[in-house]
Formats: structure tokens, sequence, C-alpha cells
């Protein structure tokens, strides 16, 4: 009665087409055996017939896999929208990528990219702000955003976390952010930390005549983000910061209704992704991710540096980065489908992670100028501290930026000259 595996199947507008690698069980009979158990398990089927099962069902909501390639272990199954509850992200990776990633008949199976139809696009708000609603806030024009990470991760006390934000922002920072881990916590409570950090904001911008961003991690239950990201802009904050896979996709979703009508930028902070996005024949990549993050409307997202101590290749790193810039994407169909992105604003790329102003010839030559960098260790580990660290990042960039090699430029910029001497290999 269900035919799920149809290759002579084209899909149309109103599907919603997923790519997979698929590595069968060996005692699975075929590569497609096992696309057609994967395509059963994500929509209307299980491991056997039934008697509830129906024709008017099957020749509704069956699902067609149309695309199997033996030689580079990929499918595509292309899902009729009606399974889908559109504006509900988390029912539609529990049919896509859910079950499915436990089956004994596939040893590994990896979600590479997802085509979401026009309809279901139009259901998310996509982000507020923008690429060039970011530029416009922060006021800087063309260069890279540039900020750090407040170090240690935790540990400080409201007061100075404070300072080191100041000291990165009066060496020419514009953004400082929260770690990942740093919520509140008994010896930094959110509410203190970010009404002593605004105030130091606010000193910063009058002293360097700079706009300066402070991105406090609001992370929590979800009644609790939405009181910390009022108290964020009752203390007139204009960034939130989310790890946004320990939070969870419908958090996320609510939390972005929620700040619609609030003149907020959220930042997302991918904590925990490399448990499902690093393994190259299981789990979810950042890119397929990336994606649902920008149609949920994230403002900003850390998708990697290829040059830093994250894992994350420059191809993938680049077309993840490619996805959630443009607004039409035509995919190689080996590991990116395509997308039309409709009205759906733009995600500025964050790259962080073991990061130093010699990184940014290379950043810049491969990631770019519409990019946010973020240096921790390689802001607060200069020889002589947060303040200088950040001016010798400032000094980076403008060299880079004006054509001239580091070396170059520390012969002026005795700050970078450190920074060269003490993270030069
Ligand atoms: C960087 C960082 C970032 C990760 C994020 C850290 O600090 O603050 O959270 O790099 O990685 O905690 O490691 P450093 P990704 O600059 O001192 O390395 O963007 O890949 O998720
Ligand atoms: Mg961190």
């Amino acid at each position: 009665m269900v035919d799920y595996v149809d290759l002579s199947y084209e899909p149309n507008e109103n599907d919603l087409v997923v790519m997979y690698f698929v590595e069968k069980a060996v005692d699975c009979e075929s590569l497609e055996k096992a696309c057609e158990e994967i395509a059963k398990e994500s929509s209307i089927g299980t491991w056997t017939d039934i008697l509830t099962m129906s024709a008017d069902i099957a020749e509704r909501l069956e699902p067609s896999a149309f695309y199997i390639d033996p030689q580079n272990q990929i499918i595509k199954i292309a899902y009729s929208e009606e399974l889908f509850e559109a504006d509900n992200m988390s029912q539609i990776l529990s049919a896509i990528a859910g079950n499915i990633f436990g089956m004994k008949v596939i040893n590994n199976l990896r979600l590479l990219d997802i085509t979401f139809p026009k309809y279901i696009v139009s259901k998310y708000k996509g982000p507020k702000f923008g690429i060039n609603g970011i530029r416009k806030l922060t006021k800087v024009e063309k260069r890279p955003l540039l900020g750090t990470i407040v170090k240690p991760k935790v540990g400080l006390n409201e007061i100075e976390h404070a300072k080191v934000c100041e000291d990165a922002w009066m060496g020419g920072l514009d953004i400082v952010k929260d770690d990942e881990n740093l919520t509140s916590m008994v010896f930094n409570k959110f509410n203190k930390r970010v009404e002593e950090t605004l105030k130091a904001r606010n000193r910063a911008e009058i002293e360097t005549g700079e706009k300066k961003i402070y991105m406090p991690n609001i992370t929590a239950k979800l009644s609790i983000m939405k009181e910390r990201a009022n108290t964020v802009i009752d203390n007139g904050g204009e960034y939130i910061m989310v790890d946004i896979f320990t939070v969870g996709i419908s958090a996320l979703q609510d939390l972005r209704d929620y700040l619609e009508d609030k003149n907020v930028v959220i930042h997302a902070h991918r904590a925990m992704h490399a448990a499902f996005t690093r393994n190259k024949k299981h789990g979810i990549t950042m890119l397929a991710l990336a994606k649902i993050m920008r149609l949920i409307g994230m403002d900003q997202l850390h998708t990697g540096t290829i040059v830093g101590k994250m894992e994350g290749d420059k191809h993938e790193v680049l077309e993840t980065n490619q996805v959630i810039t443009e607004s039409k994407i035509k995919g190689n169909h080996i590991t990116m489908l395509d997308q039309e992105w409709g009205n759906i604003k733009s995600t500025l790329p964050v790259a962080s992670g073991g990061l130093s102003p010699l990184h940014i010839p290379d950043l810049i030559k491969y990631l770019g100028s519409d990019m946010v960098y973020q240096f921790g260790g390689g802001c607060h580990g200069h020889p002589n501290g947060t303040e200088t660290g950040a001016k010798a990042i400032r000094q980076a960039i403008d060299a880079v930026l004006e054509g001239s090699s580091l070396e170059e430029k520390a012969k002026t910029s005795p700050e970078l000259k450190d920074a060269i001497k003490k993270w030069r290999k």
C-alpha cells in the first residue's frame, strides 16, 4: 500500500526535502532498504505493516525517497508539508531528526541539509535586525565587529566583571559578551552584573565616542529568560545572548516571539552543538542547524573560525555562513540543498574560539568582513592585559584593512608588537 522509495518522484515547491548521509548496517540488505526504513520511521510507518494504515493516508502523507547515491551514500527524501505543523520546529525535528538516528538498520546517519518550502518559511519571523540592522545599531559600517568574552569564564564578581568589560571597550572593542556558562552565580548575580556592566558601557561610550555593546547571557528557564531580557532592557541594553541548544528549540521560538516588539538583538551561542555536529558520519550538520536558527530568528550565530581551537573545516564553515547570509541558495546537492529565503533577513556569522590578533589576516581572507570576530584568551591573555589586548586587536584589523602586514603595523603599534611576541609560533 505504501511505497516509500520512488526514484521517479520530482519534489514540488510544497515539499520539505531532507538530504542524509546513510551508512547502512551490515545485515541490512541494501541502501534502498535502509532508505525505505528511514522514510517510513520519519513519517507514517513503523517496523511492520499495520492494519490501521489506509490507502487514503498513504496517498496523502507517504514521503518519497527520490534520490539514492550509493557512491556518496547520500539519499534525499521529499515529505509532504501536511506531515508538519509548519510553525512548530520541535515537531518538524521530531519527524526528520528523531527516531531514525537510533534504528538498527543503519550504522550511521547524518542529516546534511533541509530545504524548507515557502509555506513553512512564511511561518517564521527570522532575524529582526539582519546584518544591515546590526551595522546600523552598532555604528560599525564596514569592518568586522570585534568582541571579547570575559575570562575567566566564571569566577569574577559583578564589579570585577564590569571592569574587565570597561577595559575591553576602552581598548577599542565593540562588543563584550558573557561566557556560555556564566548566568547567575552565587558570586556573580545576573541583575547586579547587568546593572554594573551597562553603567561601565555608558562610561566607555562617553570616553571613546564609539557605540559599545554588552551581550549578557540570559540562558535559563524560559520564564526567567524573559525576566532577564527585561532587566537588560530596563538597564539600557540592546543585546542578549542565549545558549541555543541547552535552552532548546521551543524556548527559542517563544523567546523570539516575546522579543518581537522589543529593540533587542539575539546573539546565539551554540554550546553543545559538537555533540551532534562534529561526527562526519552521524548527527546533524551545523549547516542544517544554522538554517533552523535563521528561520527562528537568531540575529548573530556562532558558526566556526576555520583557524581557531574548535573543529570545523573551511568548506563547512563557509557553506554554513553562506546559508545564513544569502537570500537565495543554489546548492551543490552533495553538502548543500537549494533554499529560497523570501523576506527572511540574514543572520550575522560569529567566529570565536582560540583566536588572537595574529589570526586576523586569515580570518579576513577566509571569512571576510561581514562577521563578528571574538577573542577571549586572545584579548585577556595579552602580556599587558585586557585593554592592551583590545588595542592589539584593533591594530591588527586596521593593518589588514590598510593592506599592510601585522609585522609592519607592529613597528608603530607596541600593543600589537607584544601580542606578536607572545603568540607568533
Ligand atoms: C572562546 C569561547 C567560545 C567558544 C565558542 C570559549 O574563548 O568563549 O565560547 O570558542 O566556540 O568559551 O571557548 P577563547 P564556537 O577565545 O578564549 O577561545 O564558536 O565554535 O561554538
Ligand atoms: Mg565561551
